[in-house]
């Protein structure tokens, strides 16, 4: 009994399970007042107002001493990344305390949440002098509750931000991105009733095209409330009690127009319980893999797709807007792409949802990137929270059918027993959708074969392949004679190739840097790529050239990574056009 115990609690220790998130789902679906705008901003490069800027403190006299003052510092926006605000803070990396002050007005009945989109890296925040809470992990949403902090009138907020990097964190010392920090999304205060609709889902039942499962979670709520789900479009609606911990569950047939790429279509969707009514827009459709194939709606299905950073066209930086996801996507449209790899971490929700729209099949990522603290529990709890919180937020959109894992992990024990628990926390949270990582080990089995052999290929249910033949090793031609094999008879998706090129650089096929290299490597890769195994789906690197530390060369790179296939002043080099050309050639062939 005690060495039961004791086993327990080493188990326990070795892995502590991140909380289950607290997140507010649909947020544009709910009445909010935005924080957005000029916050005042105070760069501490040495954390000196740890334990005081929370304050905010004014002199009481004029003989009264405060070292620093809000009022008195520059603004930066919100939301947006400290590094292109400020030429000064282009490379910094460290704390900022950011403060905003905003009027309330207290209404009885009513709790408010403060709600960030994301904040890189670590955030603490402080509403008038209270501390509500921390988070880490630069890239999802989340919220603390702040009802009983709020004061009548003027109210304070104050967060320290910091994307120092950490050998322990997610992403760790090292990625091939600008570390751009700051309160990059929207900030909003979030009303609901005392009794709200904290979370749901409403989808198709696996296997089924006219059956929909879901599920409500309710904060706040008695056992017996009543929840009512309706499709008011399609006639459906069904009401359900929940049970002592706040769920209620649901099944009910509906006939339904399946969302598609081709044929985008969007539900308005009703919660309703008591006080608290939302409205979200959710398309239907189903996602599995049968052998090599994805099936869509049970079809076969070939993801014409593009790798993409979250970095904004023409002015540079963190992109964040509705427009910038409207430019970005708009392009990927124009690729002929049925299908977007949003990279390396989760992007900002305007993206989401505007390929829900538009019609985009996303591939959504959390930042397990290259080699991270793999025997950290820490580090691992952070992962998962990471996953949880995308998956918290995203599940209820159509666009999203691939949670991927991590991004070129080695190959050892402990980065498997660290993706296996991810891959599981994912199938628990969601298990509707597919699972994938990007892989890049591959065997040489013979003279011009290569196999896909990552012991990782086993938990996935898509494998997909980084591979930089005719850029980090081997000649564009080289491509012509190589064999690919595969361990697995499972769909595989070229998740990255490419090189770079500068805009605008001509000259021979074989001049490095040129357009022209760039695209005869292209021509290369989709003869080659064609030739694959089990191939479902590519994601070539990348949309947009993007600002990243690791590139350095003058005159060609100047902190740029070049391998977009349009410049980050929005033109398109010669490669944009033959993947374009291939794709419609396979959209024509009903691929
Ligand atoms: C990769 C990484 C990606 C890099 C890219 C490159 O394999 O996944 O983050 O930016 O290669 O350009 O080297």
């Amino acid at each position: 009994m005690k060495r039961c115990l004791l086993v327990l609690l080493l188990s326990g220790l070795a892995h502590a399970r991140p909380a289950p998130s607290t997140l507010i789902a649909n947020i544009p679906g709910r009445t909010t007042m935005s924080l957005n705008g000029a916050w005042h901003a105070i760069v501490d490069p040495f954390d000196n107002g740890k334990g005081t800027f929370f304050r905010d403190e004014k002199p009481r006299s004029k003989s009264d001493r405060v070292e620093y003052s809000f009022d008195a510092s520059p603004v930066l926006n919100v939301p947006g990344d400290w590094n292109t605000q400020r030429e000064a803070l282009m490379f910094y990396e460290g704390p900022v305390w950011y403060r905003r002050e905003f009027s309330y007005h207290k209404r009885t009945s009513t709790r408010a949440f403060v709600y960030f989109g994301a904040v890189n890296y670590q955030a603490t925040v402080y509403l008038n002098g209270e501390k509500l809470g921390e988070h880490e992990g630069g890239f999802t949403a989340f919220n603390f509750e702040a009802t009983s902090v709020l004061r009548e009138g003027t109210n304070t907020l104050v967060v320290e931000v910091n994307n120092v990097r950490r050998v322990d964190a997610v992403p760790t010392l090292k990625f091939d991105w600008w570390n751009y920090g700051g309160i990059t999304r929207d900030v909003a205060l979030v009303e609901a009733p005392s009794i709200f609709i904290q979370d749901y889902s409403v989808q198709l039942t696996r296997g089924s095209q006219t059956e929909v499962d879901g599920w409500v979670q309710l904060n706040g709520a008695p056992s017996g409330q009543k929840v009512t789900v309706e499709i008011p479009e399609a006639g459906a609606r069904e009401t359900s009690a929940v049970d002592g911990a706040g769920r209620a569950n649901f099944h009910f047939a509906a006939k339904l127009d399946l969302w598609s790429p081709a044929h985008p279509k969007l539900y308005d969707v009703v919660l309703t319980s008591g006080a608290d009514t939302i409205h979200d827009q959710i398309g239907f459709r189903t996602i599995e893999v049968q052998g090599p194939n994805i099936l869509l709606n049970g079809k076969p299905i070939f993801l014409r797709g593009i790798s993409m950073h979250e970095e904004a066209p023409f002015r540079g930086g963190r992109a964040f807007s509705p427009e910038d996801a409207q430019t970005l996507l708009g392009w990927v449209k124009d690729l002929g792409c049925n299908f977007v790899r949003f990279a390396h971490y989760p992007h900002n929700e305007n993206e989401i949802r505007l390929a829900d729209r538009i019609g985009l099949l996303v591939w959504s990522e959390i930042p397990v990137y290259w080699d991270i603290d793999w025997a950290n529990p820490a580090t691992l709890a952070n992962a998962e929270a990471q996953l949880r919180d995308e998956i918290a937020r995203d599940h209820n959109r159509a666009a999203v059918i691939l949670w991927s894992l991590s991004n070129e992990t080695p190959v050892k024990p402990e980065r498997l027993a660290f993706l296996k628990q991810l891959a599981q926390d994912a199938r628990e949270l969601d298990s509707t959708r597919l699972i994938t990582s990007a892989m890049n080990h591959v065997e040489d089995t013979g003279s011009d074969v290569r196999t896909i052999s990552d012991p990782l290929g086993e938990v996935v249910d898509v494998l997909a392949l980084n591979e930089y033949l005719g850029w980090y090793w081997g000649r564009p031609e080289d491509a012509d004679k190589m064999q690919w094999k595969s361990n697995w008879n499972k769909p595989l998706i070229v998740s990255e190739f490419g090189g770079g090129a500068v805009y605008g650089r001509h000259g021979d096929a074989d001049e490095i840097w040129t357009e022209e290299y760039q695209d005869n490597l292209y021509q290369h890769q989709l003869a080659m790529v064609e030739r694959m195994p089990n191939l479902a789906g590519l994601t070539p690197w990348v949309l947009m050239d993007f600002r990243s530390p690791a590139r350095m060369l003058p005159g060609v790179q100047d902190y740029h990574n070049r391998k977009g296939l349009i410049s980050n002043r929005g033109q398109r080099k010669i490669a944009f056009y033959t993947l374009q050309r291939f794709y419609k050639k396979l959209a024509e062939a009903g691929k």
